[in-house]
């Protein structure tokens, strides 16, 4: 409707649907806005709250710390346990064919450790400074040479060749890097890096969890430190809630 205001013509009619009413129209009624305020609304809750899927298998190893650190964030994840029935098919449709895979709103990311590194980034478990970073990345690399040596526990099909192996194990390669990774948590009040908590201690309990039954060990009760390590981080708010609730497996 167009209406006069002295000398002026006023058109109150919504330039977008042609119905009339004015601001009050345009608030209340005209579907271009409400379409318009739905969609934003609804980017702006999307944006906000992004929805977490972890893919791994139905045991702790690689998918423990990731499973830790979202519990520790405090954000709802979808635990998804590939059973081993559907694994050779799945695996041929993944680059370089492993898991875990962390999707955040559909988008995949691959590598433990990139995921942890990159989980971390916005709730301090990432280290201050270089030097920080570097201290956590040293002690990651020295896990994933621990697990490289250990990894005939899940790798081997030849039980001869495993019993020797096993020996080996406990009787060298255990005391070596447990004695070292107990004195480096001697330095930092449990922890593995930097006097406090970030992602490599919930990488190396992640693996621990796997590894000790595997090995058929409790060896980290032998070393005071990381004892004490495992019960810190084990209580830590947000991980000790997803212990207590997690799903119980035999690794
Ligand atoms: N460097 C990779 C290693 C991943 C990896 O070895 N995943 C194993 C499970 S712990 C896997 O997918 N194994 C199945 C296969 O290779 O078929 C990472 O840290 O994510």
């Amino acid at each position: 409707m167009t209406w006069s205001s002295g000398d002026e013509m006023i058109d109150d009619s919504c330039a977008h649907c042609g119905r009339e009413g004015g601001v009050e129209h345009i608030v209340t009624q005209c579907d271009f806005f409400s379409i318009l305020f739905a969609n934003t609304f609804a980017n702006s809750t999307s944006r906000t709250m992004p929805t977490y899927k972890l893919i791994y298998f139905n045991f702790s190893m690689l998918g423990e710390s990731i499973r830790m650190i979202l519990s520790y964030k405090g954000v709802e994840f979808e635990d998804y346990r590939v059973p081993m029935s559907a694994w050779k098919s799945l695996k041929k449709t993944i680059p370089f064919e492993k898991l875990p895979i962390l999707e955040i709103d559909g988008k995949r990311y691959h590598q433990s450790q990139a995921i942890l590194r990159f989980l971390a980034k916005d709730i301090n478990l990432g280290g201050d400074s270089a030097h920080e970073e570097y201290e956590i990345d040293f002690v990651a690399g020295t896990i994933q040479d621990f697990t490289a040596a250990a990894s005939f526990l899940w790798d081997s099909k030849d039980p001869d060749g495993k019993k020797e192996l096993l020996e080996k194990l406990r009787s060298e390669i255990i005391p070596y890097y447990f004695k070292l990774w107990n004195e480096i948590a001697e330095r930092n009040g449990g922890y593995l890096a930097n006097g406090k908590l970030s992602w490599v201690d919930l990488y190396f309990y992640g693996i621990m969890n796997t590894f000790e039954p595997a090995a058929k060990t409790d060896c980290i009760n032998e070393y005071l430190h990381l004892k004490l390590g495992r019960e810190k981080v084990f209580s830590t708010p947000g991980i000790k809630e997803w212990i207590a609730k997690r799903p119980k497996t035999a690794y």
